[in-house]
């Protein structure tokens, strides 16, 4: 049995409550909910959170370490500023995976740099919130690869 952890940054609480043209009709606990089925069904079992605080997002990346097979993140706004979470994710010795419910680059400029990307071994963007399940399914595939 492996742990994932799965991270989501500020304002993901909101999701499925407002701007749905770009977030869509689901909500943080319906992921979170389609996310355990996946890694239960396979055996393993998720460490699920949502932070508004960049310093408790860096406190669990933090518990990951040496624990978590591999790290699912959506750090939300932070992807775009948070230089402490990419020296967090540097710190992780596992494969991590970026997501972003809408396609980042299809949007503002400002929300076209990503510091995880420079980290991260894949990123999936504007697949909605099918995109962490993706991202999960992939880093089980990981183990028996
Ligand atoms: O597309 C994504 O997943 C983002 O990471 C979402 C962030 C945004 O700052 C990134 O550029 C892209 C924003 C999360 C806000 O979440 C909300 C969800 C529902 C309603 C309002 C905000």
């Amino acid at each position: 049995m492996s742990l994932f952890t799965i991270l989501n940054g500020p304002n993901l609480n909101l999701l499925g409550q407002r701007q749905p043209e770009i977030y869509g009709r689901e909500t943080l606990a319906d992921v979170e909910a389609a996310c355990r089925e996946i890694a239960v069904a396979e055996g393993h079992e998720i460490f699920f959170a949502q932070s508004n605080r960049e310093y408790e997002l860096i406190d669990w990346i933090h518990e990951a370490r040496g624990k978590s097979a591999g790290i699912v993140i959506n750090p939300g706004a932070f992807t775009h500023t948070s230089v402490a979470i990419l020296d967090a994710l540097n710190t992780f010795e596992a494969p991590v995976i970026e997501v972003h419910i809408s396609n980042i680059h299809k949007r503002e400029v400002f929300r076209h740099h990503s510091y995880v990307s420079t980290r991260a071994e894949g990123v999936i963007a504007g697949l909605g919130v099918e995109g962490y399940e993706m991202a999960l399914r992939h880093l089980i595939g990981r183990l028996s690869r």
